[in-house]
């Protein structure tokens, strides 16, 4: 667990999971600064490393949270929420498609009215700062 604490902090110092005994073998994790998590095992007595692992974080975010109406009334201007969470990486991102052919929008919460009636497919993608993405669909309906 204490590996995972480390990682979250974002912590280029590497982080003793065990407090070792002179001459024991001990397990360190590292988390290097392009998403990689290194696991190491060192020596304590000679600082002797011997790789384990490197994991990379692979995983987009994941959506927490959603405040999205689904019916809106034309010209109207509406606010889209959305939470999303990354356990290990920082988030890059997010962007809004809504649909109707104007311009995206960015961030977690935008506004946006919609000129016509009709059903619009929203979309919005949120990113991590390594490029793992996942998108979300939203319908809306334009009275
Ligand atoms: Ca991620």
């Amino acid at each position: 667990m204490r590996a995972v604490a480390a990682v979250r902090r974002r912590s280029t110092e590497p982080v003793d999971l065990v407090p070792p005994d002179p001459g024991q073998q001990f397990v360190q994790v590292v988390a290097d600064n392009v998403g990689g998590i290194v696991i190491v095992e060192r020596n304590w007595d000679t600082g002797a490393e011997h790789l384990l692992a490197i994991a990379y974080d692979a995983t987009p975010p994941r959506l927490a949270s959603s405040t999205v109406p689904t019916q809106v009334t034309v010209g109207e201007t509406v606010q889209l929420r959305t939470r999303f969470v990354d356990a290990w990486s920082d988030l890059g991102v997010i962007t809004w498609d809504f649909g109707d052919g104007t311009p995206p929008g960015t961030g977690q919460t935008v506004t946006h009215a919609w000129a016509a009636r009709g059903t619009y497919d929203v979309e919005v993608t949120a990113a991590d700062v390594h490029g793992n993405a996942a998108t979300t669909p939203f319908t809306i309906t334009v009275q």
